[in-house]
């Protein structure tokens, strides 16, 4: 079903180049390039604002009731959660056939959504431990989860963009276990730089974090984040989707979000 589903969404082998599919491969992340227009950037940036207004001090309440969140109330960061339910513009963020043929890449054809979620990092703040999203290291490339980082501003050196410690998804051991302190920067990390538009697949067993914004602007991003169809999602699709949403989605969609076999 799910090889069909990834079809009709107009998903095939050739969207990855062979260069980028040995690079995810190896590396545990990708760019994929500027996969939306600055027209629609700036339509999502508005939107997202309304939400946090909107949402005030509720804002991210949907994660703090996830049955695995790794950074419950983190300062310095504002969060938004359940944007399956939160508007249209979103619905390309579970269903753009480049992103879920990356996705397919590493986690194979039988996946869905995990959660649809916003963060940013505000100045002065954003740094996070070199963590993966994952109790454990896998063994054999048995990947349980694989996410993407959607980027509504420029993400640079000083601004609180995501770093990875590129290879790191095939080790055994976890940060926690090689490092004395994961907050500190990794020898071999890579800060991601690319313009706001643009779309990072990183296959979250690959050792990751946020870092400082040393700017005076927020740097937001939304996390599209996959989980093999079996595991349990940050976010229970089934518990939280609204009939509005029901409406407007496709039946592949539906499946994507797991609220269909
Ligand atoms: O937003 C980022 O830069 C990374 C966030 C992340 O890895 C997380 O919240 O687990």
């Amino acid at each position: 079903m799910q090889q069909q589903t990834l079809q009709q969404l107009g998903v095939h082998e050739n969207l990855l180049s062979k260069a980028e599919k040995a690079f995810l491969q190896r590396e545990g992340y990708l760019n994929l390039g500027k996969l939306l227009s600055d027209e629609t950037v700036a339509v999502l940036r508005a939107k997202i604002q309304e939400l946090l207004e909107e949402e005030g001090d509720q804002a991210g309440i949907e994660l703090m009731q996830s049955p695995n969140i790794r950074h419950p109330k983190e300062p310095g960061s504002e969060r938004l959660g359940d944007l399956v339910n939160k508007g249209a513009e979103f619905d390309l963020f579970y269903t753009h056939p480049k992103v879920l043929a990356a996705i397919s890449w590493v986690l194979g054809t039988s996946f869905k959504l995990s959660s649809l979620n916003f963060r940013s990092a505000l100045p002065g703040a954003g740094l996070q431990k070199l963590h993966v999203d994952w109790p454990e290291a896998v063994q054999n490339r048995d990947f349980q989860v694989c996410n993407s980082i959607w980027l509504l501003d420029d993400f640079h050196q000083e601004n609180g963009a995501t770093r990875v410690v590129p290879g790191t998804h095939l080790k055994n051991t976890l940060p926690q276990e090689e490092m004395d302190n994961p907050m500190d920067s990794h020898p071999d990390e890579i800060v991601i730089e690319a313009p706001a538009g643009s779309v990072v697949v990183f296959n979250s067993h690959t050792w990751h974090g946020g870092t400082t914004n040393r700017t005076s602007a927020p740097r937001r991003a939304i996390h599209s984040y996959f989980c093999q169809r079996d595991q349990t999602q940050q976010t229970n699709q089934r518990q939280y989707i609204r009939p509005a949403t029901l409406d407007r989605i496709s039946q592949e969609a539906a499946y994507l979000l797991g609220l269909n076999d």
